[in-house]
């Protein structure tokens, strides 16, 4: 039972891998716990408007910053970092915001952390795939 559960799981992920890889999304819905960010990677046509939607789910303050392109925050966000910032948002906890933001024109892997003090290490990183608009 509890194998047919694990095989179940894996073929869901599967398709939920494969689905995200063919169709770019111009809207994200992204859920912030402590401390990850659900789901974890999104891909967007590149220079489109994205919807954005957010709510933090956890105890403290999130953000859910975009990295520039060949950039990372390594694992602590600092001063150094914050000219390397795409776009952010930042939600306190228990609120939810509805924005949106100009996906970057140049295609490629983004990464998002977000920056509150030692929740990188803690896990919250997600992947932002930017692919050619159609
Ligand atoms: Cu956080």
């Amino acid at each position: 039972m509890k194998r047919n559960l694990i095989a179940a799981a894996v073929l869901l992920s599967l398709m939920l891998v494969s689905c995200g890889a063919g169709g770019a999304t111009t809207t994200i819905d992204v859920t912030m716990t402590d401390f990850q960010f659900q789901p974890s990677q999104f891909t967007v046509p590149a220079g489109q408007e994205i919807s954005f939607s957010t709510a933090n789910n956890g105890a403290v303050v999130h953000n859910f910053v975009i990295m520039k392109l060949g950039t990372t925050a390594g694992d602590f966000f600092d001063e150094a970092d914050i000219p390397n910032v795409y776009w952010e948002v930042e939600l306190l906890p228990g609120a939810s915001t509805d924005t949106s933001f100009t996906a970057p024109s140049e295609p490629g892997e983004y990464e998002v952390v977000c920056r509150t003090e030692g929740h990188i290490v803690s896990g919250m990183t997600a992947k932002l795939i930017v692919v050619p608009a159609e």
